[in-house]
This record gives structure tokens, C-alpha cells and sequence, in this order.
């Protein structure tokens, strides 16, 4: 057995499915997971002394490649002075100034400490501010696995939802309507069958939890329209896009203003954190200063802060979007030349360091269409992949991640695999 074959023996008896995240566990894909005992730049070192070249970047955070010097150095000198405080210290004021300065639409931030956090406060604010109790979110989107947004479409789409989870009560479902994204007819609809009741709408401005979605031309201008007409807060939850397509995130990139935005990701440099921000009226509510509760033992971690402004400010530096842009295109044309040649229906939607595989002819552009792409085709590829050395996420529908560190021969090899891997099919 391999060392990561002894590794899952043991975890399967001490974690349900031998894994902290489900996704880790590899069953959307078939096969065991390997273990990894050490990441730098594009690379994982497994268990097994395999090196895998990485295209899911610890799911995001990892824009600068794996365990960075500066990010290393930073972590490294902040812990000299212990590890938490549980008192406001100086990170978190930086991080904060960081933030706002990124992204024009907040004007305030509460640090927390992971995106399920940060949605799941953002819907009880918008709740708050508004004091009204529906939210819209659209199927496909994941926002984390709090009860408000495990919720699936239900059958009364204009009214409520369904619970997406064991455990999530009927009665929280039915205050979560779950649309289809890029409709905007669905949206006009359940604004006018629910006047005065939607508290929020919140979406990953580009899905990317369902494979990679792009909204289609004015979708996200008129989801901003129709929420300022009807008094519903717009949360854009960017804890993947932010500071992931541009400093700004999405709204940079769609030049509109949500009213708040969460964040997580890559503003903790690899360490756990979250943040949601935006209007100062609407952040206000929050609780020291207003009635909305929300709190965390660890939330603005002097360690976690100190690893996330040096992302950020690496970020500012070295401008990496154009260059990371660059790198996506080379890889998404590099398997559309493949497919092609083999005659194989193939999507790849790119934007930025940020790509999907849908095997399918038809153009993906919501949650019903990418789930016509053949998600055991998807599985076959992944492997073909992973026997080769490239690591790509063990879901159909989740998206790759690229980093400044994919630069040069990462990205070469990279491409032949898969170019090699599409081939094999
Ligand atoms: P966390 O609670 O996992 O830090 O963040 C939840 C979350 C919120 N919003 C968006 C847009 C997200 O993508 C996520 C988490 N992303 C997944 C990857 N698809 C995390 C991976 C996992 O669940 O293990």
C-alpha cells in the first residue's frame, strides 16, 4: 500500500469519508485520494514523494503559487510575537485599510474567519437592515453550507426553496427562493410575486462552484437595477473571485457597486479567513454598533492577517492579472486545439487565472446546462490527467485555478498532459 492508501485507511475510521471537505474525497470522480505533505509554487508534494502539478490552488487562496516567500516571511515574523490576542490589533486595521482601498463598493469590513462565515452574516445583515426575511440566490451558486443557502430550487420557485441538506429545517427553506442565473424574467417575477419581502439577493457574480458561468450581457446591471428599485441589498459573495480576477474582483472588472461584498480566500494568503463589507449604513447594523449579532473568537487572527496583507500587497506590486489572464488562454486553447482535432464537443469558459471543462456542445450559461455536460467523461479526463502528473479539481463542477507561479514550465507540461490526457479519451 502506498503511504496516501495508509493514510485514507486510517482517516476513514476517524473523519466521516476519511476527509475534512467532502469535495477532497475524490467520490465525484471515483479513486482514492492522495495526501499531501508539502506545496510550493505550482507544485504538491504528496505523501508518496509524487510531484503533482496543481491547477486547484488550495481552492483559490494560492494566487501567488504555494508557500510564497514574502507570504513565509510574513507569517514567520508575525508569529515572534505570539500567535492570538483575542484584542483588536494593528493587521487587522491594515487589512482593513487594504480592503476598502481595493474595493471601491466597501466602505467598512468585519474580518471572519472562512466565506460560509461571511455569507452566512451577510444574509442575516441584509435580513437586519431590511427587516425582511426572503433571500434570492440562483441554482448552482454555493455560498458555503450555512442553512439559509444549502437550499435547492423548489418546486414553487417564485416562492421557496427546498432544503439542500439533511438537517436544514423546511421552515428556513422557505425563506430562500432559488432561481435560475441569467434569467432575468425569473428575477422580475419573484420581485413582483414577493413585494416588500426580499431582504437580499446573492450571487458569485460568475458562478464558479458549478464548473464556470459567465452572466450574460446586462444580467448582472439589471440584478443591481432591480434590487435599488426594490429596496433589496445586493451581496456579491466574491470569496472567490475577489482579489482572484482583479484587486477589485468581479465589480472591478462589471464596474458595478453591490451593497455588500463577501470575501475569503486569497485575503488570508493560505490561512483561514473570511470578511464581508460594503455600505457603511448597512454595516452599521452590525453588532457592537447595531442590533445585527455576529462575532468570532479568532475573527481578524494577527497571524492570518499578517499572511493576507502580504498577498495583497504582493498583488499591488507585481499586477499579476494580465500575465495570470495569459496563462488561462494558453490552457483553455491548448484543450479547444485538442478537442478538436479529436473531434470532441468541449467547453472551456476562461476568465483570468480562473477556467472550467464542461464536455458538452452545448454553451453552458446556468446551472441546468451544465449538468448536461458529461460529468463521466469528466472523471476519465481527471484521471488521464492525474496519472500524468497535473492535478485538476476532482469535480465536473468546480473550476481550475492558475497562479503566478503556473509561469513558464508548469504551464508547458501542464499543457502537453492535458493536450496527451483529451487524446486518450
Ligand atoms: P469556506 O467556508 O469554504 O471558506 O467558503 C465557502 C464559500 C463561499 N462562497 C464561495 C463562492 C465559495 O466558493 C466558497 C467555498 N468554495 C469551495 C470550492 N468550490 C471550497 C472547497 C471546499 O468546500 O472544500
Amino acid at each position: 500500500m502506498s503511504v496516501s492508501e495508509q493514510l485514507f485507511a486510517r482517516a476513514l475510521q476517524l473523519m466521516p469519508g476519511g476527509v475534512n471537505s467532502p469535495v477532497r474525497a475524490f467520490r465525484s470522480v471515483g479513486g482514492a485520494p492522495f495526501f499531501v505533505k508539502a506545496a510550493r509554487g505550482a507544485t504538491l508534494v504528496t505523501a508518496d514523494d509524487r510531484e503533482l502539478i496543481d491547477f486547484v490552488c488550495t481552492w483559490g487562496p494560492a494566487i501567488h503559487g504555494h508557500n510564497h516567500p514574502r507570504i513565509k516571511s510574513a507569517i514567520a515574523a508575525a508569529l515572534e510575537n505570539g500567535t492570538s490576542f483575542g484584542t483588536p490589533n494593528p493587521s487587522e486595521v491594515e487589512m482593513a485599510e487594504l480592503i476598502v482601498r481595493f474595493v471601491p463598493s466597501i466602505r467598512k469590513v468585519r474580518m471572519c474567519n472562512s466565506g460560509t462565515e461571511a455569507t452566512m452574516s451577510a444574509v442575516r445583515l441584509a435580513r437586519g437592515f431590511t427587516q425582511r426575511d426572503k433571500i434570492i440566490k440562483f441554482a448552482g451558486c454555493y455560498h458555503g453550507h450555512s442553512d439559509s443557502l444549502l437550499i435547492k430550487a423548489g418546486s414553487g420557485a417564485l416562492t421557496h426553496g427546498h432544503p439542500d441538506s439533511a438537517g436544514v429545517p423546511a421552515a428556513f427553506a422557505q425563506e430562500t427562493i432559488v432561481l435560475p442565473f441569467n434569467d432575468t424574467a425569473a428575477l422580475e417575477a419573484a420581485f413582483a410575486a414577493n413585494p416588500e419581502k426580499i431582504a437580499g439577493v446573492i450571487l458569485e457574480p460568475y458562478p464558479a462552484n458549478v464548473g464556470l458561468i459567465l452572466p450574460g450581457p446586462g444580467f448582472l446591471q439589471y440584478l443591481r437595477t432591480l434590487c435599488t428599485a426594490h429596496g433589496a441589498v445586493l451581496i456579491f459573495d466574491e470569496v472567490m473571485t475577489g482579489f482572484r480576477l482583479a484587486r477589485g474582483g468581479v465589480q472591478e472588472l462589471e464596474q458595478i457597486r453591490p451593497d455588500l461584498t463577501t470575501l475569503g480566500k486569497i485575503i488570508g494568503g493560505g490561512l483561514p479567513v473570511g470578511a464581508l463589507g460594503g455600505r457603511a449604513d448597512i454595516m452599521d447594523c452590525l453588532a457592537p454598533l447595531g442590533p445585527v449579532y455576529q462575532a468570532g473568537t479568532l475573527s481578524g487572527h494577527p497571524r492570518a492577517m499578517a499572511s493576507g496583507i502580504a498577498a495583497l500587497r504582493l498583488l499591488e506590486e507585481i499586477n499579476p492579472y494580465p500575465r495570470l489572464d495569459a496563462l488561462g488562454r494558453q490552457v483553455r486553447d491548448a484543450l479547444l486545439a485538442a478537442a478538436r482535432r479529436k473531434g470532441l464537443p468541449l467547453q472551456v469558459p476562461q476568465v483570468g487565472s480562473m477556467l472550467a471543462v464542461f464536455f458538452t456542445a452545448t454553451p453552458v450559461r446556468d446551472y441546468a446546462t451544465a449538468l448536461k455536460s458529461d460529468a463521466k467523461l469528466f472523471a476519465k479526463f481527471f484521471h488521464a490527467c492525474l496519472d500524468r502528473g497535473v492535478y485538476l479539481p476532482p469535480s465536473a463542477y468546480e473550476t481550475a485555478f492558475l497562479s503566478t507561479a503556473h509561469e513558464g514550465a508548469a504551464i508547458t507540461r501542464a499543457c502537453e498532459v492535458m493536450t496527451t490526457a483529451i487524446n486518450a479519451l
